[in-house]
């Protein structure tokens, strides 16, 4: 068997839980590849992840291969192939007496780690390492890592992927049609409310989701609501957020970078820019890619958007500009 090591952060929280049996079961790297895996938290919950691990020795996977627990992000990312950055801070935690709920003082602290993060793993994963960002706020906090690693042969994407498969959900659903006839779904801009999950160029049996569906009040009016505020509606109903599905859409996405896309769809995920659709470069935006599924990740190109989708598409990278301001200090 093959071999790889896959680095998590955050991994005694909700999302990880859900996520590492199925990173070392060979769902998501193949069933002859072998994943020893890294699990990295604060101090103060480090213990914990012996009884995650525990369970995953349990699991009696054949594709587990070995199983660390470690407070130290040196150790956690070194030689790693694919990381994934799932912790951070909550809004409402209170740090040094002062209870974070606005979102730059979130992005502020979520920066300081993501910082300590990129430098580590830009001098000690793997050379070509692709990382995974999902803690929030994701696109700006993969901006700082990135920025920060000094290694531009290392591949960084923020998760928008939960956004697109509740858009892909939403669609379906309103068409009545199987989720798995939805393609082509690309979330524009950031993990955030102003992201702009594009019915337009998604197709439902290749037809334009919007043609199919037929009813352009619900798209611009009701539909984009209903996927932004889905994780909301997630929570008011669990009680608690969504970590199942959070943890799926990190597994399909580094299974859409890992494999060759199917001809003529594409995969949703934020990467840098490279100034397509005159986006900004470098800030990490979300768009519509695709994959050779030899470590090559390609922005799709020549994809009509029309006034609405321009519109919305300002918002959300007038959003990720402010953002950027905001943590100008970190990017130095
Ligand atoms: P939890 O609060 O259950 O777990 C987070 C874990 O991260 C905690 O165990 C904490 O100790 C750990 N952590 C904090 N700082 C760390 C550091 N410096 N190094 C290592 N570990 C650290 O949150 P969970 O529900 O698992 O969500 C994790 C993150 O995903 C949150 O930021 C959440 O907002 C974000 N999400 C992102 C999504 C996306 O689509 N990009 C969707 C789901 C989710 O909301």
């Amino acid at each position: 068997m093959k071999e790889i090591n896959v680095a998590v952060t955050g991994g005694a929280g909700q999302i990880a839980y859900s996520l590492l049996p199925r990173l070392v079961s060979g769902e998501t790297f193949g069933v002859d590849t072998k994943v020893n895996l890294r699990l990295i938290e604060i101090p103060q919950v480090v213990d914990k992840l012996e009884g995650t691990i525990m369970e995953l020795i349990d699991c009696g996977f054949e594709q587990t291969g070995s199983l660390l627990a470690t407070a130290d992000i040196k150790e956690g990312v070194k030689d790693a192939h694919w990381v994934l950055l799932v912790g951070s801070i909550p809004r409402g935690i209170v740090v040094d007496g002062k209870k974070i709920e606005e979102r730059s003082d979130l992005l502020k602290i979520n920066g300081g780690i993501f910082t300590d993060q990129g430098e580590a793993i830009g001098k000690l994963a793997q050379e070509d390492a692709k990382i995974l960002v999902v803690g929030n706020p994701a696109n700006t906090n993969a901006l700082i890592g990135r920025t920060k690693s000094e290694n531009p042969a290392q591949s960084w994407f923020a998760m928008t992927a939960l956004d697109a498969n509740r858009a892909k959900a939403q669609l379906a659903e309103k068409a009545g049609a199987e989720i798995s006839s939805v393609t082509n779904m690309t979330v524009w801009g950031n993990h955030s409310p102003t992201m702009y999950p594009d019915p337009y160029n998604a197709q439902i049996d290749g037809v334009s989701a919007v043609e199919v569906i037929n009813d352009l009040d619900w798209v611009e009016n009701e539909y984009l609501p209903l996927v932004q505020q889905r994780g909301k509606a997630v929570i008011d109903a669990r009680g608690a957020s969504s970590a199942a599905s959070a943890a799926n859409a990190a597994i399909d996405t580094v299974k859409a970078v890992d494999n060759q896309t199917e001809e003529g769809d594409w995969f949703s995920a934020a990467v840098p820019s490279d100034g397509s659709y005159g986006i900004p470069e470098d800030l990490i935006f979300g768009f519509p890619l695709t994959s050779n599924g030899q470590g090559k990740v390609d922005i799709v190109q020549g994809i009509e958007l029309n006034d609405f989708a321009q519109a919305k598409i300002k918002i959300t990278t007038d959003e990720l500009l402010s953002e950027k301001e905001a943590v100008k200090d970190l990017l130095d």
